[in-house]
């Protein structure tokens, strides 16, 4: 009956021992409750690559090829967001992702996240944009179809835009205070294997000239709603793309922001995606 009253004011009387046991907890229980937390969701730190792109592009079936290093079954339109954590090695000699990401390949390996989004314009406002803002985001792949892209020009550009824009932004507004690290994109120009297919430099120079197309109408709807061109305030400035005021869009204009964006062509069907691995390599 005694007991739990003389360890009670045993407690409660200050002595240096309860004083040491006290500091004890309250300096390591939150170094406990990060490490808990740090084990039990091993992704939260890990670089990020972000796949975005329309519906049927490819990105559910590139990440199946990277993942399972062999083609994709039959993939169906995304509804979610998924993610799978690969691995890129140093290794130099291995030529193909496939050697390049096997656990046992030579050479120092880092971990990564591939993350792919749904295409659809209902979809991906919530879920793929969203993940642009996030620090581990080191950076993002728009996969395009090739063979399509005659007739979805102007729905593969103005998505696009929106994702430089914000990626822009972001940069634009990290000035004044930290700068957040560099996102770069890499346009996926897939299906090559198709004999409709656009070749790579004609995909890149068409999106240059229809983002072109898209920031003059958007600045001209801009201009026709009365503002005059001296009062178009530092805000409107900022949501067009590249170079403020310049003629013709170029890729480069995006370097000011410090993103790079690299035109490369492949083909998931046939395997054909080793310059794609490489430019992730590159990032991780
Ligand atoms: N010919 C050819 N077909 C491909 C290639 N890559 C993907 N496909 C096909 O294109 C279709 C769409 O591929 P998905 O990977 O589902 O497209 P997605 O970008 O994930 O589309 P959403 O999830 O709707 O955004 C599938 O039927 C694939 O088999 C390729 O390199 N060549
Ligand atoms: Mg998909």
């Amino acid at each position: 009956m005694d007991g739990p009253k003389q360890l009670l004011e045993y407690i409660l009387t200050p002595s240096s021992e309860i004083f040491i046991v006290g500091a004890i907890i309250v300096l390591l229980l939150p170094i406990l409750v990060h490490l808990y937390i740090s084990r039990s969701t091993p992704y939260t730190h890990l670089p990020s690559i972000v796949l975005l792109g329309l519906p049927g592009g490819g990105k559910t079936s590139l990440l199946t090829l990277l993942e399972r290093g062999d083609q994709a079954l039959q993939t169906n339109t995304s509804q979610n967001p998924q993610s799978i954590e690969l691995t890129v090695s140093d290794d130099h000699g291995a030529s193909t992702f496939r050697e390049a990401a096997r656990d046992d390949a030579p050479g120092s390996h880092r971990k990564f996240l591939l993350i792919d989004t749904p295409g659809h314009p209902k979809l991906r406002l919530t879920s793929a944009m969203t993940h642009i803002a996030s620090d581990d985001v080191k950076g993002i792949i728009y996969v395009l179809d090739a063979s399509t892209l005659d007739e979805q020009l102007t729905d593969v550009a103005t998505y696009l835009y929106d994702v430089l824009l914000t990626l822009q932004k972001r940069t634009g507004a990290g000035k004044t205070s930290k700068t957040p690290n560099a996102i770069n994109v890499l346009v996926a120009v897939n299906k090559l294997d198709l004999f409709t297919a656009t070749p790579a430099t004609l995909v890149k120079s068409s999106l240059e000239a229809e983002l072109g197309r898209i920031r003059q109408f958007r600045r001209k709807g801009l201009l026709e709603s009365g503002v005059a061109i001296e009062d178009i305030g530092s805000e409107e400035q900022d949501n067009q793309l590249g170079e403020f005021g310049s003629e013709k869009f170029s890729f480069k204009q995006m370097l000011e922001f410090d993103m790079e964006v690299d035109v490369i062509g492949g083909s998931v069907l046939e395997g054909n995606v080793d310059k794609w691995w490489d430019w992730i390599s590159g990032r991780i």
